[in-house]
């Protein structure tokens, strides 16, 4: 039913606005990596950069869990070991995309995330967009400690000018201690001028209301700004 639910909104959006398209989708399968797990500077033919921590790293599917798409999928708690670099103390890694050109509308931003330990605090991917005034503290704390599977994040936001450009980050928080959120299947959809927003939708559903919250969350910080 909730995939229902979300599949009828999805197309009221599409149909709304025959603007509508992927802007990109990454399922994080490049580079190969061949050793279990590596950590690079840079990923999907450079489109991913590090912009924090030691690094971007990739994991082969089965070495911790499987992967939600492909072979490969991303953590951002990151060892310094096989290609990181900086200060092994600071693991916590973030990586960025530029995102140029977008048109004035409704975007939906979707993911798959999971958790790696038990532990509160430890496995939080925070997702950010630099540059723009309405979005730059959007975050989703996302913890999930004793969660299990892969969950499907999705968040919408409005970008209000032309030809914006953005940076869009996934960032690790909390605990560093090279064990932190995985995630995979990134896709970032333009939904149109017309067509309806979204405020948020994500899967399971007991993940609405603390989406939801997470908006209001948004709109308390821009205020105190
Ligand atoms: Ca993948
Ligand atoms: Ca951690």
């Amino acid at each position: 039913m909730k995939q229902f639910v979300l599949s009828a909104l999805t197309a009221i959006c599409f149909s709304a606005s025959a603007e509508a398209g992927v802007i990109f989708t990454d399922n994080f399968e490049t580079p190969v990596n061949n050793m279990n797990w590596q950590v690079y500077q840079q990923i999907s033919g450079g489109e991913w950069t590090a912009t924090q921590g030691t690094g971007i790293e990739i994991q082969t599917s089965g070495v911790v869990v499987q992967a939600h798409s492909g072979n490969q999928y991303i953590e951002l708690d990151s060892d310094i070991s096989r290609g990181g670099s900086g200060n092994p103390a600071l693991s916590n890694s973030a990586m960025t995309r530029n995102l140029t050109g977008l048109e004035p509308g409704n975007y939906l931003l979707e993911y798959f995330y999971q958790p790696r330990t038990g532990s509160q605090n430890d496995n939080t991917i925070g997702v950010y967009f630099d540059g723009g005034e309405l979005f730059s503290n959007l975050l989703d704390t996302a913890d999930g400690a004793g969660a299990n599977g892969w969950i499907k994040r999705s968040v919408s936001f409005f970008v209000g000018e032309d030809n914006a450009t953005r940076r869009l980050s996934f960032r690790a928080e909390g605990t560093e201690n090279t064990l932190g959120g995985f995630i995979d299947t990134v896709s970032l959809q333009y939904l149109g001028r017309s067509g309806q927003s979204i405020v948020a939708v994500t899967e399971p559903g007991s993940l609405v209301l603390f989406s939801f919250s997470l908006a209001g969350l948004g709109f308390a910080s821009r205020r105190r700004r």
